[in-house]
């Protein structure tokens, strides 16, 4: 497992310029005792990102993007490089999150060619995968999965530079989680076939994602190969976002 754990924040699309308040919250929150045992990443939306990455400076709290194209620069009307992030003070990019594959179509090759483009600009990727219920109930899960990082993940993926989360589609804002024994046979499983593709593979950050709370993150944190949390619904609010920090 990695040596650090890693708590990240998905806000999606939700936050407006008061927002900020929350962020100062989870920045008082995030005191050096805190700060000793985990890392936090927030990724708001891309409106936000200038002024927290901004209110962040210096405090520790990471500050990351959802998306990101796979260009540079260009007549790409309503979308945002990676370079764009970077230079609105984002760390960290998002990339293949299932709503994202879902809605927008986003292929293995897509995510491959933005987390490509992520590097270039300097930022780490968050790579998100995941099965459907229908996959999970055929017994298909870790196949599919396991198919997902083969064209999704890069040759020669950095340990610093390459996060994994792993997300089970049906567990995304339902309130489902899958049991710990699954969830650490799903992680030995992306642990594995990274290491097709990295050197690094054994120190690479794996994190687990779908409906995350304060009261169920305990099990799911502690298992087996999992090296933090994404967390969407309850990492809009400090106070959830804190507690779930604060199991380490
Ligand atoms: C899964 C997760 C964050 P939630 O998408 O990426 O969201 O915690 O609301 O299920």
């Amino acid at each position: 497992a990695a040596s650090r754990p890693l708590v990240a924040g998905n806000w999606k699309m939700n936050g407006m310029r008061h927002a900020g308040a929350e962020l100062l919250a989870m920045v008082e929150g995030y005191d050096s005792a805190l700060a000793a045992r985990v890392d936090l990443l927030v990724c708001p939306p891309a409106t936000l990102l200038a002024q927290f990455a901004a209110t962040a400076a210096e405090t520790g709290i990471a500050i990351g993007a959802q998306d990101c194209h796979s260009a540079t620069a260009g007549a790409f009307t309503g979308d945002l490089s990676a370079e764009m992030l970077a230079d609105a003070g984002a760390s960290h990019v998002i990339v293949g999150h299932s709503e994202r594959r879902t809605l927008h179509q986003e292929s293995d090759a897509l995510v491959k060619a933005k987390v490509e483009a992520a590097w270039r600009a300097g930022l780490v990727a968050i790579v998100c995968v995941g099965e459907s219920e229908a996959e999970r109930r055929s017994g298909a899960a870790l196949e599919v999965v396991a198919a997902q990082i083969r064209g999704s993940v890069p040759q020669g993926a950095r340990g610093d530079r390459l996060i994994v989360a792993y997300e089970p589609i049906w567990a995304i804002g339902t309130g489902l989680v899958p049991t710990v024994a699954d969830v650490e046979d799903m992680h030995g499983t992306i642990r594995r076939v990274l290491g097709e593709v990295s050197g690094e593979a054994a120190a690479m950050r794996l994190l687990y994602g779908g409906s995350v709370k304060p009261e169920n993150c305990d099990a799911l944190l502690s298992a087996r190969d999992v090296d933090g949390a994404l967390v969407g619904g309850a990492s809009l609010k400090a106070a959830d976002f804190l507690a779930i920090a604060n199991i380490y």
